[in-house]
């Protein structure tokens, strides 16, 4: 008998995703939504299948990934956020709980929620990742949903 095999679609027809971005660091994290929108809709998710939720900082992305998990209207969520430690001391206190949370949200709630939250020393790599020499991480976020959806799926039977 050969071995039974589970692997993500990347096909987003009829796909229902939220995304939660900060809008600290919005220099950044702007950059990261266009990647994750274009992301989204080049996976086939229909601009209509899609909801924003901007909030203040990645500090607040756990709290509102929750809500938006615990609503029931989403297949897959997408947190986006920029922490950049440069000189405050905020950074640590900011990326993990931001971390923490949103993956206790994930297994708790069932809900796959992608982790587009970058943690970087400099601008310069936080640049790099939000569309620059090293891609768009809110791009690779948004293919990271629409996989976990299509696993989660097939693990329940659907
Ligand atoms: N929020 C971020 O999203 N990125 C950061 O780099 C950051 N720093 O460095 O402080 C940050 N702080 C704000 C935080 O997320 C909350 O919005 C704020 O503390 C109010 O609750």
């Amino acid at each position: 008998m050969p071995h039974l095999e589970i692997e993500g679609a990347l096909r987003g027809d009829g796909l229902r995703v939220a995304i939660a971005v900060a809008r600290f660091n919005s220099f950044i994290t702007d950059r990261l939504l266009a990647g994750a929108l274009d992301g989204l809709r080049r996976h086939g998710v229909a601009d209509d299948g899609v909801t924003v939720v901007r909030v203040p900082g990645a500090w607040e992305l756990p709290v509102t990934v929750k809500a938006l998990a615990e609503s029931g209207k989403y297949d897959a969520i997408i947190a986006l956020g920029a922490v950049i430690r440069g000189d405050t001391p905020h950074f640590d206190y900011v990326a993990g709980e931001a971390a923490k949370g949103v993956g206790q949200v994930m297994v708790s709630t069932g809900v796959p929620v992608a982790f587009g939250v970058l943690t970087t020393n400099t601008l310069e790599q936080a640049i790099d990742r939000a569309g620059a020499k090293s891609g768009n991480k809110g791009f690779d976020a948004a293919a990271t949903a629409i996989e976990m959806a299509s696993v989660l799926g097939q693990l329940r039977g659907k």
